[in-house]
């Protein structure tokens, strides 16, 4: 996978690791970058042998937003027909749970990657925010409509009209993340979410991430109505067998789809 140019792969057990490297820019989401991050994941996704992924920036940012410097001269048209973000849509469409390892800035583009991903770890030193407004634009990958699912419309609001950042806590509060821990045990701690989350049965984590998705995107009529006949067709698998027989007998379970 050494073809990438912006970002850094690589597979640890059954866990695969995206790192994005562009140092020079905070990591701030390019052409290039939204394509190879989501070719990474769609490949990671249609392994067999991955059962979670990380993405992660570097100790200073997760990512800093869309580059500026690229988006700047671009016409309207240039960035609804050839939007160059549309990669991210299969990104943030991977069957596998995603994790984010965030530490430092995660602005504009990188607060909306890390609500594309499942879990929001954080490092006390990560800020959040949608500084849009003082560029003369809004959020355009997700930012006002996951924002305001995850932490609220008043918050949310907040956040967008002014640009102002959300630091860990804040964010942790808000339910813009799942934990914050020490920045030196970040990955640490991301790598063991992934793990268990890998060491469970895949098509189960798949159905769970669907069912999850549908309370973000549908009714809460049609979600529940997804989550039960998601739920009835995980009797067809092996492994539920698997699971309830090793409660019943005391013993750790073995997944035949791990
Ligand atoms: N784009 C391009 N370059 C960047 C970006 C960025 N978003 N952020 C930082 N950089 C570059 C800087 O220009 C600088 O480069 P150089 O050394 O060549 O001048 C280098 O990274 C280091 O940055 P700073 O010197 O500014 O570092 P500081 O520690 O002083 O500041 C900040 C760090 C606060 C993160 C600051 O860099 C900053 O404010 N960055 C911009 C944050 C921002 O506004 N993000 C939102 C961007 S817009 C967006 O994300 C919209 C997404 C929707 C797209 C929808 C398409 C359909």
């Amino acid at each position: 996978m050494s073809e990438y140019t912006t970002i850094v792969t690589e597979t640890r057990g059954r866990v695969g690791w995206i790192t994005l490297n562009r140092p020079e820019a905070l990591n701030a989401l390019n052409a290039t970058l939204a394509a190879e991050l989501a070719a990474a994941a769609v490949a990671f996704d249609r392994d067999e042998a991955i059962g979670a992924i990380v993405v992660t920036g570097s100790e200073r940012a997760f990512a800093a937003g869309a580059d500026i410097k690229e988006m700047a001269g671009k016409s309207a048209r240039d960035m609804s027909v050839d939007n160059p973000f549309a990669p991210l849509e299969d990104f943030a469409r991977v069957r596998t749970p995603v994790i984010a390892a965030v530490a430092g800035y995660a602005l504009g583009g990188g607060c909306e990657l890390a609500m594309m991903c499942d879990i929001i770890l954080a490092a006390d030193t990560a800020m959040f925010g949608q500084p849009e407004i003082d560029l003369g634009v809004i959020p355009g990958i997700g930012g006002t409509q996951r924002l305001a699912r995850a932490i609220g419309y008043y918050k949310a609001a907040e956040l967008v009209l002014t640009g102002r950042r959300m630091p860990a806590d804040e964010a942790e509060r808000a339910g813009l993340v799942s934990r914050v821990v020490p920045a030196a045990q970040l990955l640490d701690e991301a790598g063991a979410v992934a793990e268990r989350i890998a060491s469970r049965s895949l098509p189960v984590a798949y159905a769970a991430k669907q069912a999850l998705r549908a309370s973000q995107e549908t009714t809460a009529a049609e979600g529940l109505r997804l989550e039960r006949t998601i739920f009835a067709s995980l009797f067809a698998l092996d492994d539920q067998a698997e699971g309830m027989s090793a409660f019943a007998e005391k013993r750790a379970p073995e997944f035949r789809h791990r």
